[in-house]
């Protein structure tokens, strides 16, 4: 909440299937921000974790001839088990199953229910299970008979006494809301989608039903059963210990500095979300981004086409970091991405293993070599040196303000500017001729460059946490020394390094190499 904090949450998945590769990525964002924020000295929380309740679980576990509980307990462990193949560092993991949560929503809802904020009447409308959303007349589309809604998700008819909340209410305050908080909503096309939909006027909102079970009671009415995405929504501040506002974990970290989120999710999260929060005067949360869809090969992704991506497969063929970076690297974030192999093998053998591999692998095998295997002693700098020295040294704010905005990929961008930098100082410094003309120069070059990648190495270890930390070993940073707050230090002349280790594997096709 202040500048010496940093909260920033994942969606809550669904638990009525395995996790794939887009849950990895809106994860993945969360954790690229969170690490980097530690970095820079915050307070952090990320969370994530999982959606239990509704109707779309109910039917998921009724499929796996399972009851609820034992279904919910068995999948939400496998994002669980995500979190550790992606290497996510998340500080906590919620479910809206837990007392915590289920304690918290009522509250809420007592909270609403006291203010007016939320009526008892008859509901008669489309709904559809896959989306868990309501949908107007207008929205719907008719094709064989069936009728779906805008996602192409088949519709039902639902007619039952319903306790609605009043969104209509909250049209002229959400707008008030988006202009006053101009970054509320991220990207601008996102923000433009939301304006437009609240402008067009907002209907009250059924938040409960009585046809099924599976959720949170409403209280004094348990025949009537949460929506799910009041339900679901309120986990960000369970986290934080809501309702005890008193909590020193509830000061510090609500409202929260950031969610992100899909694109399919924009809507509950912008116009419901910063609702229903104002209607029990609670504050609304700082950002919420929406990210794009990923396609495979450029196929839409799903479990019917039998291409949906699994994490684990992807990290066992490519590796854990070349993953994480290639996610984050290859699509600017907010756009579409389409994930295939050929795109892939291209970021692990040129970005990751020609680049930034062989910048550190050539630097410090010179070192190793010509150097006594110790960091050598500068002389007097050139221009070019502290050129590049600069550009590296100048990353640090460059990242603050583009991950602020969430700009993975020109985070990234940046910084391989000075990888290509740093090779090109290498290839014009010649250091392997200064070996015999002028050794004391040819020390001052690779002191230069063992000095620039201790800074790229820093700085990206938050997108690569376990390669960046292998490198740092090898120029031997001490643990202590690899926040931003060591940044501005520099590697110590004199100090031994151990023998270099290749950091990227190039990909090679397995047919190549048989
Ligand atoms: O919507 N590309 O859960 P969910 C990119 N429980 N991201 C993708 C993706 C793709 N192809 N597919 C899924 C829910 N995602 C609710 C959320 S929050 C209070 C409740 C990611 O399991 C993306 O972040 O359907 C999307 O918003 C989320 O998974 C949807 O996950």
């Amino acid at each position: 909440m202040s500048d010496q904090t940093f909260y920033v949450t994942s969606p809550i998945y669904y638990v009525n299937d395995a996790p794939h590769i887009g849950h990895a990525y809106t994860s993945l964002a969360c954790d690229v921000l969170a690490r980097f924020n530690r970095l820079d000295g915050k307070r952090v929380m990320f969370l994530t974790g999982t959606d239990e309740h509704g109707q779309k679980v109910e039917k998921a576990a009724q499929a796996a001839g399972i009851a609820p509980k034992p279904f919910v307990d068995k999948v939400s462990q496998n994002f669980r088990d995500l979190c550790r193949t992606m290497n996510f560092s998340n500080d906590d993991f919620i479910r809206t199953t837990e007392a915590r949560h289920v304690k918290s929503v009522q509250a809420l809802w007592t909270r609403l229910a006291e203010r007016g904020e939320i009526y008892l009447a008859n509901y008669g409308g489309w709904y559809a299970v896959s989306d868990e959303a309501f949908y107007g007349e207008d929205e719907i589309t008719i094709r064989d008979g069936k009728r779906y809604g805008p996602t192409g998700k088949e519709v039902e008819w639902v007619e039952e006494p319903s306790y609605f909340f009043r969104l209509s209410a909250w049209q002229e305050r959400l707008m008030k809301f988006y202009e006053e908080h101009p970054d509320f909503i991220a990207p601008e096309t996102r923000r433009n989608e939301v304006l437009s939909f609240v402008r067009g006027g907002l209907k009250d909102l059924s938040i409960s039903r009585t046809t099924f079970k599976w959720g949170i009671p409403v209280p004094n009415d348990p025949a009537h059963i949460m929506y799910v995405w009041i339900d679901a929504l309120t986990n960000y501040i369970t986290a934080t210990g809501f309702p005890d506002e008193s909590l020193e974990t509830y000061k510090a970290f609500w409202p929260a500095d950031l969610h992100l989120v899909g694109k399919d999710i924009l809507r509950f999260h912008t116009v419901y979300w910063p609702a229903f929060l104002m209607a029990a005067e609670l504050p609304p949360p700082r950002r919420v981004f929406a990210h794009g869809w990923w396609t495979n090969e450029g196929q839409k992704i799903s479990k019917s086409l039998g291409n949906v991506i699994v994490p684990g497969e992807l990290v066992a063929k490519y590796g854990l970091d070349p993953v994480r970076y290639f996610l984050l690297r290859e699509v600017p974030f907010g756009q579409d991405g389409d994930f295939s192999h050929a795109a892939m093998v291209r970021r692990m053998n040129t970005d990751l293993a020609n680049d930034l591999g062989n910048l550190a692998q050539r630097s410090l095998s010179m070192i190793q070599k010509n150097c006594g295997a110790a960091v050598p002693a500068p002389q007097a700098l050139t221009d070019a040196d502290r050129k590049l020295l600069d550009d590296a040294a100048a990353l640090l704010p460059m990242l603050r303000q583009t991950l602020a905005a969430q700009a993975f990929n020109r985070a990234l961008e940046g910084v391989w500017q000075v990888v290509g930098d740093a090779n090109r100082y290498i290839d014009a410094q010649a250091p392997w001729a200064l070996k015999k003309t002028d050794p004391a120069r040819m020390g001052t070059v690779l002191y230069v460059l063992a000095e620039t990648v201790r800074r790229l190495a820093i700085l990206l270890q938050a997108v690569m946490p376990e390669t960046m930390g292998r490198l740092l070993d090898q120029l031997a940073v001490p643990a202590e020394a690899r926040s931003f707050a060591s940044f501005a230090a520099a590697l110590t002349a004199g100090a031994p390094l151990p023998a270099p280790q290749g950091l990227f594997p190039r990909y090679v096709e397995p047919e190549a190499a048989a």
